[in-house]
């Protein structure tokens, strides 16, 4: 075959989630891009949530798209900090996280309704099958960094989350984390 791109090296910070040279502008999630996520309006819009690093290749899925996630500690009324969370516009698709530092979640669901919460932390590898929506929740108080890589055609559905939500929601209880049922759950 003809090679369609040509090999490229960039440095991962592995404490900070920082790539140096940096292969696309950071993407920056503040409260108010988050509106419709959290249960709570955002009490301060401007407030940053989480930044994405990305090394982007085209979206086909021959290739690997991979970044990084920074993700603030903090609270929104009774939930922690967390991503927007998606499905993939292209359902099958897999994912792969592997965490840098600090606490988090990994809530995921199904489109049938089942959902499973996983552990993040330095050092873990979570697999994200196909027909999982996941979303990442700092539950610590240092920035939650993780590594990410996935299909490359695989896209981001957002509509579905921000209609739906998730099953379960992540926030602080009387003895650390708590995971609580989402009343507003496909609501
Ligand atoms: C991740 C996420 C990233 C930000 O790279 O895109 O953590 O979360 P949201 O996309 O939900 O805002 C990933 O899962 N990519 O597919
Ligand atoms: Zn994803």
């Amino acid at each position: 075959m003809d090679p369609k791109l040509d090999p490229f090296t960039t440095l991962l910070d592995l404490k900070l989630g920082t790539f140096d040279p940096e292969r696309a502008p950071v993407q920056v999630r503040t409260q108010a891009d988050l509106r419709g996520f959290f249960q709570a309006e955002p009490p301060r819009p401007d407030q940053l949530v989480y930044r994405i690093m990305p090394v982007p290749v085209p979206t086909e899925n021959s290739e690997i798209q991979c970044s990084t996630t920074i993700l603030e500690p903090g609270t929104v009324g009774d939930e922690y900090n967390m991503t927007k969370g998606h499905f993939h516009t292209v359902r099958d698709r897999s994912e792969i996280y592997i965490g840098l530092a600090g606490e988090g979640r990994l809530v995921l669901a199904t489109e049938d309704g089942r959902h499973r919460v996983e552990p993040m932390r330095e050092g873990t590898v979570n697999y994200v099958p196909g027909g999982w929506a996941h979303r990442s929740v700092n539950v610590g108080t240092e920035p939650l960094v993780f590594f990410a890589a996935y299909v490359g055609d695989a896209g981001h559905d957002y509509d579905t989350i921000r209609r739906d939500g998730f099953p379960v929601l992540v926030g602080p209880g009387s003895d650390g984390p708590a995971v609580r049922d989402n009343p507003r759950y496909r609501g």
